[in-house]
């Protein structure tokens, strides 16, 4: 435990102080709430069992195409990347697990990342493949796609590199491979838009083949970016209908960024749950085009609303049931580790509220068509102030009552500044 990055003592010290006040609201939403026949402890088992996996990518300072501002002390390679998600698990006590990114977190040993992370307190997530860049000295450009190209060499190239992360994944112990891919087309004509689709199910038709048996793969949709005009996988309808035609180990992968804006996306979780399809998701919020904001930043309501439809699917879990989630972010202004700690704060909170949800009042109201009483069962759970039960959840579990105050008092970015090489433009996504 000695090399776990926030000294206990200090945690123990900091809640010390804030412990009574949080009790007592902890109570006193214990009595309101027993008022609603809710049991408030058994409220906070369930979200005490609740977790949500870190982008290792996400702990870097991110960018937008016209710049990017690095903060001193930010990491600059996977080593720093995992003991800053460690400070992250070790306060927030619901991300224990990284998901990485290819080749970005590249290493010689693949072994040692492994024991490294669990020095840290950590496991591994979900592997992510990357082609939507070139890397320095790959034989075949991705300038016209990767899975989907017309170039062979260029598929082939992805396709190994898509093979190569699930080793990678293997060895680090995690389950599943995460496909998002920039191809698409920025002019209308410019692509065979049924052929580039064709070459995408071909494409992962190999790479389904090289998946161990207790292996997923998630296909992520995105709407539009790098490629403006047409996306191969640009929606949930393009993801569904590839993930069942490649198989069952095929889920697809909501990153909630990924849409048109006001599109429904908890509608679409219903839908890809109805048809055993719903393998994950990336959390972020987003406002314009953009994708990659903090969670529950801008639309925290949509939040709630998403995971009401994921505690129904837990009620009604169909076999395979059992979703990935990630946070999936890009934090340009912020120091990543408070953006981290306060997302997963947030996504905790909203699944809290959605447990808080009095489902048989929800269903009757719904049966009877009576839809202003629907409207208030959803209305007065998503009103409910839940921190004090993710707060008691996480001291329970060994984590900070306040996390970014403790992050703040620890000194831990001052720390790294002294420590740590300036970045270059490295770390974040830009
Ligand atoms: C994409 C997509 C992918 C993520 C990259 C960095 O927009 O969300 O999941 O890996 O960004
Ligand atoms: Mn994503
Ligand atoms: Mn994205």
């Amino acid at each position: 435990m000695s090399s776990l990055p926030i000294s206990a003592d200090l945690i123990q010290n900091h809640n010390a102080q804030r412990l009574e006040a949080v009790r007592d609201e902890y109570d006193s939403l214990g009595r309101s709430l027993a008022r609603r026949h809710i049991d408030i402890d058994a409220i906070k088992s369930k979200a005490a069992q609740f977790s949500v996996a870190l982008p290792s990518w996400g702990s870097g300072r991110g960018g937008t195409r016209f710049a990017r501002f690095p903060i001193a002390g930010e990491p600059t390679n996977i080593h720093e990347k995992l003991a800053d998600c460690a400070v992250v698990q070790q306060l927030s006590r619901i991300t224990p697990r990284v998901s990485t990114h290819f080749p970005w977190d590249r290493v010689a040993d693949y072994p040692a990342l492994r024991a490294e992370a669990r020095e840290l307190g950590l496991g591994f997530d979900a592997v992510n493949s990357n082609t939507f860049q070139d890397r320095a000295g790959q034989a075949h450009s991705y300038r016209n796609g990767s899975l989907t190209a017309t170039d062979r060499s260029a598929r082939n190239q992805a396709i190994e590199h898509n093979i190569e992360c699930i080793e990678i994944g293997r060895v680090l112990g995690a389950q599943a491979l995460t496909v998002w891919i920039g191809d698409g087309s920025n002019f209308p004509g410019q692509q065979h838009l049924s052929a580039a689709l064709d070459r995408y199910l071909d494409s992962l038709q190999q790479i389904y083949a090289a998946l161990p048996d207790d292996w997923r793969v998630f296909l992520e949709h995105k709407m539009f970016e790098p490629a403006f005009y047409s996306t191969v996988i640009a929606d949930w309808g393009s993801s569904v209908l590839a993930a069942q035609q490649l198989g069952p180990k095929a889920k697809c992968l909501v990153d909630l960024g990924h849409h048109a804006p006001n599109v429904n996306i908890e509608q679409i979780v219903a839908r890809l749950h109805r048809f055993g399809k719903l393998g994950g998701f990336h959390f972020n919020d987003s406002k314009y085009g953009d994708d990659d904001l903090d969670s529950g930043s801008i639309n925290p309501h949509q939040l709630f609303l998403v995971f009401n439809e994921l505690v129904e699917a837990e009620l009604n879990p169909l076999e395979g049931f059992d979703p990935a989630y990630m946070i999936d972010q890009s934090h340009n202004v912020t120091d990543p580790i408070e953006s981290m700690l306060s997302s997963a704060e947030a996504i905790a909170g909203a699944y809290t509220k959605a447990l808080l949800v009095e489902r048989d009042r929800l269903h009757d109201a719904q049966e009877e068509n009576d839809v202003m009483m629907a409207f208030q069962t959803l209305r007065r759970a998503y009103r409910t102030d839940v921190t004090p039960i993710v707060a008691m959840a996480r001291m329970e579990a060994g984590g900070a009552l306040d996390t970014l105050a403790l992050y703040r008092y620890s000194g831990w970015r001052s720390q790294k500044a002294r420590e740590r090489n300036a970045t270059g433009l490295g770390a974040g996504i830009v």
